[in-house]
């Protein structure tokens, strides 16, 4: 944990102080809401609650939380709104990253800078972990009130459960799986990207600004466009960074991807052309933002830190 808020100061500390100030309150203020909202670690089944928290908490960027806020400021959304909404993605990323990890998929032993789950408990609870973790996420968005407007609320959740599922996420791992140890083609390993990695980040944007004042349907479409880019974006970051950084910087195993033979942005095209790919998507990210002003600078900062993290 130490290691990772050290690396979130450093590279927060890259931009303004405001905006460093800004991500580091998130940051804290994630962490106290995830412990408010998860069962109690004395809550029976302790182990099960335990486990959940140890995936949950203390650790991570908290860049879907982060986006989740930022594209709140958008449209004046309450900050005890936008803590449920940011929360609930949260959990889903967790989750994912939880069963990710597991030996029936990326069998990895490091997350975070601490043991996996599977590792520090045991495969069962690693599972049991990700799916009350997913189900704890959609409970928060059923019960909790994140807009004025019931019907938004029930398209938030409907959104969400698309891009955690089969056509999103889930459906995203699936292609990963079937393709290791294949060379994919630019345009399937967009496709599966947009799918792994991007639905969520895009969900966690659109869910953001679900929380406020609505928005004309051409601003969505801005706002989504925004998500989109930055979502592939992160992406191509994550394939150069396991390609060029190393496991102590990046608190999870370094090297993984050209060693279990995946297809990367980095395999495909080379890490001068991934980071020059990753700035045309960070252009597209900010041009997408222009008619907001300064109610979307937040989120254009955010496009940048993403691109030009070093972890
Ligand atoms: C198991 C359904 C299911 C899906 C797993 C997210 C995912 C899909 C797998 C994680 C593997 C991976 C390294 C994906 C690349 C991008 C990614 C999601 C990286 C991890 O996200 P960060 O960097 O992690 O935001 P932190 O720990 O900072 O929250």
């Amino acid at each position: 944990m130490a290691m990772i808020a050290m690396a979130n100061s450093r590279s927060a500390a890259a931009f303004d102080g405001d905006f460093a100030a800004w991500m580091g309150s998130v940051q804290a203020r994630m962490e106290s809401v995830l412990a408010r909202l998860l069962p109690g670690a004395d809550t029976p089944p302790e182990r099960l609650h335990r486990a959940m928290r140890y995936a949950a908490l203390e650790g991570g960027k908290r860049v879907r939380p982060l986006l989740c806020f930022a594209a709140g400021e958008v449209v004046g959304a309450s900050t005890a709104r936008l803590e449920i909404a940011a929360a609930a993605v949260e959990m889903i990323h967790a989750y994912s990253l939880v069963h990710d990890d597991m030996p029936c998929m990326d069998d990895d032993v490091l997350r975070r800078g601490k043991p996996t789950v599977h590792v520090e408990y045991d495969q069962a609870t690693a599972l049991l972990v990700g799916d009350a973790l997913q189900s704890l996420a959609f409970q928060l968005l059923a019960e909790k009130k994140l807009t004025d407007d019931p019907a938004v609320q029930v398209e938030m959740l409907r959104s969400m459960a698309l891009a955690a599922g089969s056509r999103g996420m889930a459906g995203g791992q699936a292609i990963d799986i079937e393709s290791t140890g294949k060379s994919l083609a630019l345009p399937e390993l967009e496709f599966m990207h947009i799918r792994k990695t991007g639905a969520l980040i895009r969900a966690a944007v659109m869910l953001g600004a679900g929380c406020g004042d609505a928005l004309e349907e051409r601003e969505r479409e801005k706002l989504d466009h925004f998500a989109k880019s930055i979502g592939l974006a992160f992406q191509v970051v994550d394939d150069v960074l396991d390609a060029e950084a190393s496991t102590a910087t990046l608190g999870k195993t370094a090297g993984k991807d050209q060693k279990q033979g995946k297809s990367t942005y980095v395999s495909a095209m080379g890490i001068i052309a991934a980071r020059e790919f990753a700035e045309e998507l960070r252009n597209e990210a900010h041009d997408a933002l222009a008619g907001f002003g300064g109610r979307a600078s937040r989120l254009a900062k955010l496009g940048d830190f993403i691109v030009l993290r070093k972890f």
